[in-house]
């Protein structure tokens, strides 16, 4: 018939329904091939590896780790907008709205083919994105139309034809998406984790000695549970990397190639070590920091078997995700920094998400040039020969963590009882150490707090100090002093290019 006309509203509801489902099948089919080809993940991750760094400043500083959630969830109300649009436009005819649908899903096809570890095969998932998608919406919107073209008669077989393929529609996508998540995560990488087990390193730390921190008066722990443990990455989907099938290979300006593999790490020798990791987007007074107990070997081992050929000053650290950075090769030979190819974390291999199998840990470099998760390739080369993933978005090329101090109590705004109060935080300047940290109250005298037991250059140290709080407004601040005699500087700087400085200053009030 002749000038038929769906209502928006339905023309609308159809174009979403055929999004939805156009998602969840090229996520089924990336969860049987790839899960990193999953159309939705890819254009996310294209999104964070294609945003300008002040953007995703802005975002990690806004909604933290929170960060990808708001993304994912932003990138649903765009299509979402799509889809009205594509009902818009396709009230009368379904060939509009197939060609905006078939749009979205050449946006999944470009950004599949942009992942660096996606595979021709791969395309399979956008490709079955749009072929679903281009067919439900043709499908439902000729049932539709049926269904409107019978409404004066008020036809009930057409109605229930379309509420039928609308609910077949809606089920297959539910079906297909929660299958495609459970056959990608299951990725037996979890397996392969649990059966990796408890590690029992052959060196372990030194138990805690008293007095390393003052959790009990309001400084962090010492250690960090696993569980707490900040996380900051580019990876909307965890890699997902057996440690059966690990492998690192170093390559590159070295005299022969080096090959490693998970079980011959498990046969070295297992050194556990405490280490503070930092992330040099952590703004003054940031959470970004966290320490924990590591696993693993001298990364300088295989270094040395490879034979570092001269002139090869950078390592090129690539993740199995495709991110890459890069560190210094003398930071990897340093006996005495003893970076570490770690594969455990307090006892248990390392999480998921913090890089399980095998990550690298570099005691006194900012995470985003040391600290690769789901490490599988290392590659000797120059500073002028290569610049990574942060270094090309305007980050530093060498990231020497800053000497820094955090106040954790009180909490900015907190009111407090006036008279004797305990300021408690944390300062750090690995690989140095802190030698001293001082507080002072509304720009007063500098007072000396008392600082945790020492453990090493490469971790935190907590420290307290009780102070005599008048009632009324109070602004609290901190400066630490590092082991070279260098006290942080109030100059305040933002986190890009190279991290933050200045004094962490808390307000409060007391009465
Ligand atoms: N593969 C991969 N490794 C990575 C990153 C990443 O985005 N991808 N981020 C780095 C940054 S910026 C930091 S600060 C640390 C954080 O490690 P964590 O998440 O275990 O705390 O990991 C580093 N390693
Ligand atoms: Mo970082």
């Amino acid at each position: 018939m002749m000038g038929m006309r769906l209502s928006f509203r339905l023309a609308a509801l159809i174009a979403v329904l055929a999004a939805v489902a156009a998602l969840a099948s090229g996520h089924l089919v990336a969860g049987l091939l790839d899960p990193a080809a999953s159309p939705f993940l890819a254009v996310g991750n294209t999104a964070i590896d294609l945003s300008p760094t002040p953007l995703k400043e802005f975002a990690v500083r806004n909604f933290g780790t929170a960060d990808k959630v708001v993304l994912l969830v932003g990138m649903a109300v765009v299509m979402v907008g799509f889809a009205l649009l594509a009902g818009a436009v396709s009230r009368s005819k379904p060939g509009p709205g197939q060609v905006l649908i078939g749009l979205l899903g050449v946006v999944g096809l470009l950004a599949v083919g942009y992942r660096p570890t996606t595979s021709p095969l791969s395309q399979l998932a956008p490709l079955a994105s749009v072929i679903v998608g281009v067919f439900v919406f043709r499908k439902l919107h000729e049932r539709a139309l049926d269904l409107v073209e019978s409404e004066p008669e008020a036809d009930g077989a057409s109605r229930r034809t379309f509420l039928r393929s609308a609910v077949v529609v809606i089920a297959g996508a539910g079906v297909a998406g929660v299958g495609g998540q459970l056959i990608g995560a299951s990725g037996n990488a979890e397996t392969s984790r649990a059966s990796v087990g408890k590690l029992v390193p052959d060196v372990p730390a030194p138990p805690l000695p008293r007095g390393v921190d003052f959790s009990a008066e309001g400084s962090p722990t010492f250690l960090t549970g696993n569980s707490d443990f900040y996380r900051i990455d580019t990876a909307l989907y965890v890699p997902r990397v057996r440690a059966e099938d690990w492998q690192l290979r170093i390559h590159g300006m070295v005299e022969r190639e080096v090959f490693v593999r998970y079980d011959d790490i498990r046969k070295m020798k297992l050194i556990e070590r405490p280490v503070t990791l930092t992330c040099v987007s952590n703004d003054v007074g940031g959470p970004y920091i966290s320490t924990s107990n590591f696993i693993g070997v001298p990364i300088r081992d295989f270094l040395l078997q490879a034979g570092v050929k001269p002139g090869a000053d950078q390592v090129k650290q690539t993740s199995a995700d495709g991110w890459d950075c890069g560190t210094p090769t003398e930071a990897l030979l340093d006996e005495k920094r003893g970076a570490m190819l770690a594969i455990g974390m307090n006892g248990e291999p390392l999480p998921l998400e913090h890089g399980f199998p095998v990550r690298l840990v570099v005691p006194g470099l900012y995470g985003y040039v040391s600290a690769t998760k789901w490490l599988v390739d290392m590659e000797l080369t120059t500073w002028d020969g290569y610049d990574a993933y942060w270094v090309k978005k305007g980050w530093g090329k060498k990231g020497p963590i800053k000497t820094e101090s955090r106040i954790d109590r009180p909490r900015s705004g907190q009111s407090v009882r006036a008279g004797r109060f305990t300021v408690a935080g944390a300062a750090w300047a690995q690989p140095h150490g802190i030698d001293k940290v001082e507080v002072r109250l509304g720009g007063g005298d500098w007072q000396q707090a008392q600082l945790s037991t020492e453990i090493s250059g490469d971790v935190w140290r907590l420290w307290k100090a009780d102070v005599d709080v008048p009632p009324g407004d109070h602004r609290v601040e901190v400066r630490a002093t590092d082991k070279t005699g260098y006290t942080q500087t109030q100059q305040e700087a933002p986190v890009l290019p190279d991290g933050a400085t200045g004094w962490h200053t808390v307000s409060f009030s007391a009465a």
